[in-house]
């Protein structure tokens, strides 16, 4: 029997690498996603034509009901969010309302509808915020720092609270960064990978930065993807943290970027506070024992290499696109 998915979020870095491994596994994969008037497909122009869309909104139950009788899932991956830091103190109450009571809209609906599909809720490392204890593992308690942050703690909770009250099969997946060709230009990964190649074919002059002693725990988003399907294999549904157990300034980053196309990054990047944060998550770094142990999850791509791969699809992408 043909497994079948419903994916929310389909059109993000993450939505885009999870439904090529669903499909490579033969799944039949359900998208939702928001209708917009002009289509947002770039990350899953190659395989658009083998998902079936489904039009919804997760701040809409009722759409969401609905996306739900229509694929009549066996998984869910609940990936969708208003998911970039910075956005979550201009909008808190929009960050809010899709990326916590997002979480309850969706799971009510597939309680209501079908209530054995197998439900991963996509929670975040930036839970961990203010870290109390490092490295950062299951058991850490949570001290969020932005609006964002705070409204994946409540995300996180009520997957376990719908585990633990209506016997779902729901799971957390607690993901440190991850990364790719494929992020958003607004993420500092992106952001400064797509800069180290303008700058080197001469379209741009310097890179306007914020915090660069901030450390994060970067991966590749190729293989954490593999890491969610995997929770959702197992005989019991739990919460996992997948990380690298490595963490690296931003600086470095911005080092190996610039060095990568030959330049030293001293001479572009310029401190800008515009993208200093109201309050800063200073220090990530995950222990992803549990995962590797029951989930017999490997990461392929390390930091270098990852950073690496990013600068050079930005020069091949610059260069035909501009
Ligand atoms: O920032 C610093 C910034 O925006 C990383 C999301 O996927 O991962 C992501 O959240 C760090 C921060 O990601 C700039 O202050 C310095 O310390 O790439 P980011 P994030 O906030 O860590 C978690 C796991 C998620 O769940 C989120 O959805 O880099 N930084 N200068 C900068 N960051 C940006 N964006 N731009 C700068 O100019």
């Amino acid at each position: 029997m043909t497994k079948r998915a419903l994916i929310t979020g389909i059109t993000g870095q993450d939505g885009s690498y999870l439904a090529e491994l669903l499909l490579s596994k033969g799944y039949k994969v359900y998208g939702l996603k928001r209708r917009t008037s002009v289509p947002i497909m770039e990350n899953i122009q190659q395989i658009k034509n083998e998902i079936e869309f489904i039009d919804g909104d997760l701040q809409d139950l009722s759409s969401l009901i609905r996306a739900v009788q229509v694929a009549a899932p066996d998984e869910v991956y609940n990936l969708a969010a208003q998911s970039f830091v910075a956005t979550s103190w201009e909008q808190p109450v929009l960050t809010a309302q899709a990326t916590a009571v997002g979480v309850t809209n969706m799971l009510e609906a597939v309680r209501i509808v079908k209530p054995d599909a197998r439900f991963y809720q996509a929670s975040s490392s930036e839970m961990f915020g203010k870290v109390v204890e490092t490295p950062q593992k299951e058991t850490t308690p949570f001290y969020p720092r932005s609006p964002y942050g705070v409204a994946k703690v409540y995300g996180h909770w009520i997957t376990i609270n719908y585990r633990e009250s209506f016997d779902m099969f729901a799971c957390s997946g607690i993901l440190f960064n991850h990364e790719s060709p494929r992020r958003g230009v607004e993420f500092v990964t992106r952001k400064v990978t797509d800069a180290a190649a303008r700058i080197k074919l001469g379209l741009q002059n310097e890179l306007r930065m914020g915090n660069l002693d901030a450390k994060r725990d970067w991966g590749f988003a190729g293989d954490y993807v593999k890491a969610m399907w995997l929770m959702l294999q197992q005989d019991k549904p739990d919460d996992y943290v997948i990380s690298t157990g490595e963490t690296h300034t931003v600086e470095e980053l911005v080092e190996i970027a610039f060095n990568h196309v030959g330049l030293n990054w001293r001479d572009y990047v310029v401190i800008d506070p515009k993208f200093v944060r109201p309050a800063e998550v200073d220090l990530l770094l995950g222990d992803c024992t549990k995962a590797k142990e029951q989930l017999g999850w490997e990461l392929e791509v390390g930091f270098e290499q990852l950073v690496k791969m990013m600068v050079d699809s930005d020069m091949e992408k610059i260069k035909k696109n501009g």
